[in-house]
């Protein structure tokens, strides 16, 4: 599979051209940021602002670093109109809109609690389109994604990307700095045994979520007849692409502390671009109660419960939410 470059993968798509220089711009950004990742301690940039972002969250200094590393190199994209980023209250319009523009939406680095502990971090990054001449409007459900994907900040600097039906998994190549195929058709294992939640929260969960965590830690001798395994990274991205490789269930459910903020992960850029790659890799994404690409935005920085991975897993979650939902009526 040598010398399957990024590029020649977008080429070989047959995408629109100005579509794979937004991609290839992406890419770059994603290089940029492993490096300045990779140099923090170097550069001072380790440890936080005193800027409290609209998530309400203390900023890094390298969440800012990377969120102006995507807008730099992306905002000369020809055809791209908006930026929607975690990092940013307002939506960034670069030029009057018009039908068939892309809309870049992304968290420029996701996870970033773990830079100081020298841990996992990543991008993610979903790209949609102006729907008609003037339209200023950047509220679209994620079936409306032409693509996402996201860079992996780990051992190797990996670029996941889904462009139609097929996930694809590319490796920056140490010198060339290449972004090669190293994943081609990257599918979700059906069957799991490996589940991922913040489990110091048990307390908030509603009945379904504890109901599936008690099956699966009861292990063998419990309903599931089956012993399972926890895995907690506090990186979407880290976990994401474990579940690719080896299976497995993430969830970030509404519970009883986040429920007025409507969850802990946002939707435009972190639950649907991850929702279109596990789709598009076999698996599923649900809130719970509905498919996490259905739902229709009320704002850029909308939150929603999340539960995605390998599609046994999540179907059976979501029948224990469908009969506790049917109980309370
Ligand atoms: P907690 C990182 O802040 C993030 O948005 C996801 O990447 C990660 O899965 C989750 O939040 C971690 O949340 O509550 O464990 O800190």
């Amino acid at each position: 599979m040598a010398d399957m470059t990024l590029r020649r993968y977008l080429t070989q798509s047959a995408l629109d051209p100005n579509l794979i220089f937004l991609l290839e711009d992406i890419a770059s950004s994603c290089r940029v940021i492993a490096n300045t990742v990779r140099n923090g301690a170097f550069e001072g940039n380790l440890g936080s602002t005193n800027v409290t972002n609209i998530q309400g969250e203390t900023q890094k200094t390298l969440d800012i670093l990377a969120n102006d590393e995507f807008e730099r190199i992306c905002s000369n994209s020809p055809r791209l109109a908006a930026l929607v980023s975690e990092e940013v209250e307002e939506v960034t319009w670069l030029k009057e809109p018009e039908a068939g523009d892309y809309l870049l939406y992304f968290d420029p680095l996701d996870g970033s609690s773990n830079l100081d502990v020298n841990l996992s971090v990543g991008s993610i990054f979903a790209v949609m389109q102006v729907q008609s001449d003037g339209d200023r409007n950047v509220l679209h459900s994620g079936r409306n994604q032409i693509c996402a994907g996201y860079a992996l900040y780990g051992p190797s600097t990996m670029l996941v990307l889904t462009v139609g039906d097929e996930v694809a998994g590319f490796t920056c190549q140490h010198g060339t700095a290449d972004f090669q195929l190293t994943h081609p058709d990257m599918t979700v294992p059906a069957e799991t045994a490996e589940f991922a939640i913040n489990t110091s929260r048990y307390r908030y969960w509603d009945t379904p979520i504890r109901r599936y965590v008690d099956e699966c830690v009861a292990g063998e001798d419990g309903v599931r007849q089956s012993s399972f395994n926890m895995r907690w990274t506090a990186s979407m991205v880290a976990e994401i692409h474990r579940i690719l490789i080896r299976g497995g269930v993430f969830l970030y459910p509404a519970d009883s502390n986040n429920r007025k903020a409507g969850g802990k992960l946002r939707l435009m850029y972190e639950a649907n671009p991850m929702a279109m790659i596990i789709e598009n890799a076999g698996g599923a994404a649900s809130t719970g109660l509905a498919s996490i690409m259905d739902i229709q935005p009320t704002g850029p920085h909308q939150r929603v419960p999340v539960i995605l991975g390998s599609r046994s897993e999540v179907e059976r979650l979501v029948t224990y939410h469908m009969s506790e939902s049917s109980a309370e009526q």
